[in-house]
């Protein structure tokens, strides 16, 4: 089984963004193709950008084609962990991405589903969370920038092609300033620490 994991690189507002700086760590935990469990994992830093993040995984899914996909970023107003479990579609957010692209009231795939839904079993994931000592909920709504369109994206792809077979999203809270940002990179690395031996113990024989 294959598990590719994406981050998001800095954007307006957040110089530093955590999803993309965990997915350095993230590959080193199961390297990818040398695990004698037979699953290999892969990570990479996406760009914020509705367009590049689209252009960027499909060249990744060619090169590594994951039967899950974990996708993280972080949400700015949030100070706990959010498990999405939806994405809308439609763009629209006052923040440019880093194409300096605007997007209002803009549908991501037109004559696409109003909104659709990853696949992870969130509910045994959240009490993993917990006894982890990490307080994750669930969240309906993605926000309407770079994150959510990816997601929706994703799920779109998964939709019409069952590949990936298995997606899921997690918003990871941001840092308060430079010296908080230590407490939320562990807040980060223990999340997908448990999210991850989550999805390979209980969803490996269902994949
Ligand atoms: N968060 C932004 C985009 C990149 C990220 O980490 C969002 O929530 O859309």
């Amino acid at each position: 089984m294959k598990i590719l994991v994406t981050g998001f690189e800095p954007f307006q507002g957040v110089p530093e963004n955590p999803s993309g700086v965990l997915m350095s760590e993230v590959e080193q935990w199961h390297p990818h193709d040398t695990d004698p469990a037979g699953y290999s994992l892969k990570s990479a830093v996406l760009p914020t950008e509705y367009e590049g993040c689209e252009t960027r995984m499909k060249a990744l899914l060619e090169e590594f084609p994951a039967d899950v996909v974990l996708g993280t970023g972080v949400h700015k107003e949030r100070e706990l962990v959010h498990l999405e479990s939806t994405a809308v579609n439609l763009d629209d957010s006052k923040r440019a991405d880093n194409a300096g692209v605007s997007r209002h009231g803009t549908k991501i795939i037109k004559g696409g589903e109003g909104f659709l839904k990853g696949n992870l079993e969130w509910e045994y994931l959240i009490s993993d969370l917990g006894k982890a000592g990490i307080q994750a909920v669930m969240s309906h709504d993605a926000g309407f920038f770079v994150c959510n369109h990816y997601y929706y994206w994703l799920c779109h792809r998964r939709c019409l092609v069952d590949f990936p077979h298995s997606v899921g999203f997690v918003h990871l809270p941001v840092q308060d300033s430079k010296e908080d940002l230590q407490r939320v990179l562990q807040i980060g690395r223990t999340t997908l620490r448990v999210v991850l031996e989550g999805i390979l113990s209980r969803f490996v024989d269902r994949i």
